[in-house]
């Protein structure tokens, strides 16, 4: 019997439209970040405000994936930015060709910044590569400090955690630096940011950390 060996790794579907959206990104000079949390950690609410304070210095589009609706996509339209809604139809992430084509469809040569919203869930979104630049988790302090430690995956791999709702601190059990140090466990390098949509303490630091990374 032979045995013929493969020195190319075969990529999936997935993958090959992956490479795909990284190539485009990195022709026309755009980051990317795939922004991933559980439903209502507040990823839409940090979009709008982030578009908000960083209006005429960053030009931000998004890309919204939701199950169902084009709710999402209306908040951020409302706040000034572009938007296109991506609908899974019940998949819980989104997949890289879906990410293929809303890039089509956004004013990308109009754009500094693309970020993705991807479908809420802590687990599938992880490992799902979409071409991105990198990734960006969002933990809410209502769902507990345990989840880094329970959820590694998406620690593991983000380069930034914004750790939000921080006005509800007194509310609820949530021991930041107990989240903290099993994030750094996970991830040496991951920025922290704790940050509340609602009264945009910390957005300074975020918005910062943005304006380094695009350069401007
Ligand atoms: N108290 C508080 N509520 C927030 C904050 N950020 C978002 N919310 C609320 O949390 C809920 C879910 O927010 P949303 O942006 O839709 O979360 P998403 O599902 O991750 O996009 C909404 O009712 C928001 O008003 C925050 O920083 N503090
Ligand atoms: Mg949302």
């Amino acid at each position: 019997m032979y045995k013929v060996k493969v020195g190319k790794k075969i990529l999936s579907a997935n993958e090959e439209y992956a490479a795909l959206n990284s190539q485009f990104l990195t022709e026309h000079k755009k980051l990317c970040l795939n922004m991933i949390s559980s439903p209502g950690s507040g990823k839409t609410a940090i979009l709008a405000r982030t578009i908000t304070e960083l209006k005429g210095k960053i030009r931000i589009g998004v890309i919204e994936g939701d199950i169902q609706t084009e709710i999402d996509a209306e908040r951020i339209r409302a706040a000034g930015a572009a938007a296109v809604q991506i609908n899974t139809d019940g998949a819980c992430h989104l997949s890289a060709l879906q990410v293929n084509s809303a890039l089509k469809k956004l004013p990308v040569e109009e754009l500094d910044l693309i970020f993705i919203e991807n479908v809420g869930n802590l687990v599938c979104p992880s490992t799902f590569e979409l071409g991105e630049t990198a990734k960006v988790a969002v933990l809410s302090v209502p769902e507990g400090d345990d989840k880094p430690a329970k959820y590694p995956a998406i620690f593991a791999r983000a380069k930034a955690l914004l750790i939000n709702k921080v006005d509800l601190l007194e509310a609820v059990d949530f021991d930041i630096e107990r989240a903290k140090a099993d994030v750094m466990k996970l991830n040496r390098d991951i920025k922290i940011f704790p940050v509340s949509a609602k009264t945009g303490q910390g957005f300074g630091d975020w918005c910062n950390w943005l304006l380094e990374l695009t350069g401007k």
